[in-house]
């Protein structure tokens, strides 16, 4: 955990040589992670959809050491990233890629639909913003069952333009629910910039219309991300009702595997790769902590073998048995379904 804390700017703060490399390791995994999973889509070895997270890695990275292992988090479609910074296993991630029956939603449900109940992981959702009410639900829950627990509701800057995160975030201020509500806002929706969508385009000035504590966090930095939700869970978790925090992030792939991404200038992308979360933490960490490349060298050989043996895993896997379609849903066992 953080040794000194002299200010909130994150830049001033020191951390243990031991949570510095934790970060290191969780966002080498995802990055690593989805570039075997890009090549094997290329290769046609899985198909359907698949949305990358490089690029975003710090904001799940640096918001999961701020929170708890009970606490809930719900994304959107753009999953492979908060499930693996969860602690999903990397094997369970490429098998639901591979839609076997070994993966995290038991191949049903594919990239967009990473799911783990036992790492209150709760999606994975395809339609954009459908998960907003859904985590303000399991707020609802959590404070229904006087639980400790907070919700973390994850979302792109494209959702905050729908309907339902509007009612949610109102009525998660009315009842005071214990969410946190995370917009990854990396500038576009599919190719659509923020710009084009509307003229309020400080996307976390919309929870102040509700009343809502809401800040922008630059989400290329995982130290500040730390901070942030750190103290974001502090406060929601003591009851003062939902926040919203805007981070500031960018993705260098396409929307989907299918986008060349001709929206954006290549100045513009190389800009961003300037700031990147990776690269940039390990110059933090050489600079403040003395961390060198044969410190970095175990844990990129085990990230390496990670991933080969997540491809192994889903490969060798059998694909679910037809019978396992009846399963899983809600009338499944309705006897005119079975006929
Ligand atoms: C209700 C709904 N409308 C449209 C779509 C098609 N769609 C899929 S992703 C997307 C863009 C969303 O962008 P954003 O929320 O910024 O998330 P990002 O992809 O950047 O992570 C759209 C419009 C959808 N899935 N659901
Ligand atoms: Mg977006």
């Amino acid at each position: 955990m953080a040794k000194t804390k002299t200010t909130a700017k994150a830049a001033e703060a020191t951390y243990d040589k031991e949570l510095l490399l934790r970060w290191y390791e969780q966002m080498l995994l995802i990055r690593k992670f989805e570039e075997r999973a890009s090549q094997l889509y290329m290769a046609q070895k899985f198909r359907g959809f698949c949305h990358l997270y490089i690029g975003q890695e710090a904001v799940a990275v640096g918001m999961e050491s701020a929170i708890r292992p009970d606490d809930y988090i719900i994304t959107a479609y753009r999953d492979h990233g908060g499930a693996l910074a969860r602690g999903v296993h990397p094997n369970a991630c490429m098998a639901e890629l591979f839609g076997k029956a070994t993966g995290c939603s038991k191949g049903k449900g594919g990239s967009m639909h990473f799911f783990s109940k036992e790492h209150n992981f709760v999606g994975g959702h395809g339609i954009v913003g459908g998960q907003i009410p859904l985590g303000t639900g399991i707020g609802y829950a959590i404070q229904y069952k006087n639980e400790d627990k907070v919700c973390v509701t994850m979302m792109g800057d494209g959702a905050v333009r729908q309907g339902a995160f509007h009612e949610a975030l109102n009525l998660a201020m009315l009842w005071k629910l214990p969410v946190i509500y995370v917009i990854e806002n990396n500038n576009y929706a599919m190719g659509t910039s923020v710009e084009r969508t509307s003229n309020v385009t400080e996307l976390y000035k919309l929870g102040l219309s509700y009343d809502m504590p809401s800040k922008a966090v630059n989400g290329m930095d995982v130290q500040e991300v730390y901070e942030e939700m750190k103290n974001a869970v502090k406060y929601v978790r003591d009851g003062g009702g939902p926040m919203l925090l805007e981070m500031k992030t960018y993705r260098y792939k396409g929307h989907s595997m299918s986008d060349p991404a001709k929206y954006r200038t290549r100045e513009e992308l190389n800009k961003y790769r300037g700031k990147d979360p990776i690269a940039n933490l390990k110059i933090y960490m050489a600079e403040h902590s003395g961390v060198t490349d044969e410190d970095l060298k175990p844990i990129e050989d085990r990230i390496h073998e990670a991933v080969e043996e997540s491809v192994r895993f889903a490969e060798e896997s059998p694909y679910p048995d037809p019978s396992a379609l009846y399963e899983d849903v809600y009338v499944g066992d309705y006897p005119y379904m079975m006929e």
